[in-house]
């Protein structure tokens, strides 16, 4: 750590561009970084100068540890009533035939094909179906707990919630407090794509806005649950909304501290209705990861979600302030394999984790949902 100390120190104070090297101070001294400053980072950092600050941030929380958890996915329906445009996996409710919906029992069978396997959470994540309703998911909730009562389940984003919410006729705060009560540990962090209307009006008008996505992490944070935050770039939005969006986030961290962990998507255009937009380059990718560490000063962690970076790019993160990885055993969702990426198969076992990490001089420990070390590698 001392030397990464001196190094970033010195890579500081030779830098030439007046306004770079007053943001990079401010990281060297703790100090919140402006929304101004973020944009200009975007605008004008290096990637060498970004990832070096990113590191010096990732190594002083972290050190070499990099985590990971053993989990496996459940995707009750890919039938959704909405119609994001980046959207590759669903099928509207009027196509319903094409897609899929699972039973309590289905759902509960893969449950049980995990059984004395040492998988610790189980993330439940689909389109939204009219019919599978809030009894319906506080059911499943029950059954799993009922099964296996230590497997934490991280489920729904708002989207979903707070669809089964009106439907059901319920606050968020009454809805929320029933799916706890049922089972329900904490909130994974898709839906957010990008926060401001003048994005979300053009590629996912029709679902919760900013506004009820944060409240509904809110009221889980109020409740005791964690969650994560994910921001879908790369596609219509710019840097100030980039910012905007992890602004909000930062800003409700401040208020209650309930979110673990902050996971950038990177927006794959493999047959949906934004497939004329060029993907984002690498070099792109790990800036907007960089910035998302600098930013982000009261998130704990930064996630890079192997299945949509691939294997080498999700390695690459690891020297950009990312300090935990994603999609361990059996992972078999199918949201990004269906959106163009190169993990057709999203599957890696424990051991290729592991080693993953190694190769690139980093530490791997095992977690779980709540980032309690459960095996240092
Ligand atoms: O909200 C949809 C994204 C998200 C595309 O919390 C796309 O631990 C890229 O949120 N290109 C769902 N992304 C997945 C998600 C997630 C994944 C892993 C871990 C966690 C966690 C959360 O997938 C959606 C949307 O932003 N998405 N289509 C696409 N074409
Ligand atoms: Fe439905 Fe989610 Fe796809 Fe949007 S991203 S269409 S809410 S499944």
């Amino acid at each position: 750590m001392t030397t990464i100390i001196k190094d970033t120190e010195a890579l500081v104070a030779s830098v030439k561009d007046a306004d770079l090297q007053r943001i990079g101070i401010k990281i060297l001294s703790n100090e919140r970084i402006s929304f101004e400053d973020g944009v200009l980072l975007f605008e004008r950092g290096s990637l060498a100068y970004l990832g070096a600050l990113a590191n010096y941030v990732r190594e002083k929380k972290h050190g070499d540890k990099t985590y990971f958890n053993r989990n496996f996915h459940i995707e009750p329906t890919n039938v959704c009533v909405f119609s994001c445009k980046f959207c590759s996996y669903s099928r509207l409710y009027a196509h319903k035939e094409e897609g899929w919906e699972l039973s309590i029992d289905q759902m509960l069978d893969i449950v049980k094909s995990y059984d004395g396997k040492p998988v610790t959470e189980v993330h439940i994540v689909g389109g939204v179906h009219p019919k599978m309703t809030l009894s319906f998911f506080l059911d499943l909730l029950k059954a799993i707990k009922a099964h296996r009562p230590e497997l934490h389940i991280k489920g729904f984003t708002p989207v979903e919630l707070d669809y089964m919410f009106r439907k059901a006729k319920v606050s968020t705060e009454e809805g929320m407090k029933l799916a706890h009560e049922a089972g329900l540990d904490s909130l994974p962090g898709g839906g957010a794509e990008i926060f401001h209307p003048e994005v979300r009006k053009e590629i996912c008008e029709d679902k919760v806005d900013a506004e009820g996505w944060l409240h509904i992490h809110k009221v889980a944070h109020d409740l005791g649950m964690h969650s994560n935050a994910t921001m879908l770039y790369g596609h219509i939005e710019s840097f100030e909304h980039r910012i905007d969006h992890m602004d909000r986030l930062r800003k409700l961290q401040d208020e209650t501290g309930g979110f673990n962990t902050f996971i950038p998507l990177k927006f794959r255009n493999k047959d949906n209705d934004m497939s004329h937009i060029a993907e984002s380059t690498t070099i792109e990718d790990m800036k907007v990861y960089a910035v998302a560490r600098l930013y982000l000063d009261n998130f704990p962690h930064i996630k890079a979600y192997w299945p949509m970076l691939g294997r080498k790019n999700a390695q690459l993160t690891l020297s950009f302030g990312v300090n935990d990885i994603d999609g361990t055993i059996d992972d078999t969702t199918k949201i990004y394999s269906m959106a163009g990426s190169e993990e057709q198969s999203p599957t890696m076992n424990t051991e290729e984790l592991v080693s993953l990490i190694k190769q690139v001089k980093r530490q791997p420990v095992e977690r779980d949902t709540l980032y309690n070390e459960i095996n240092v590698f």
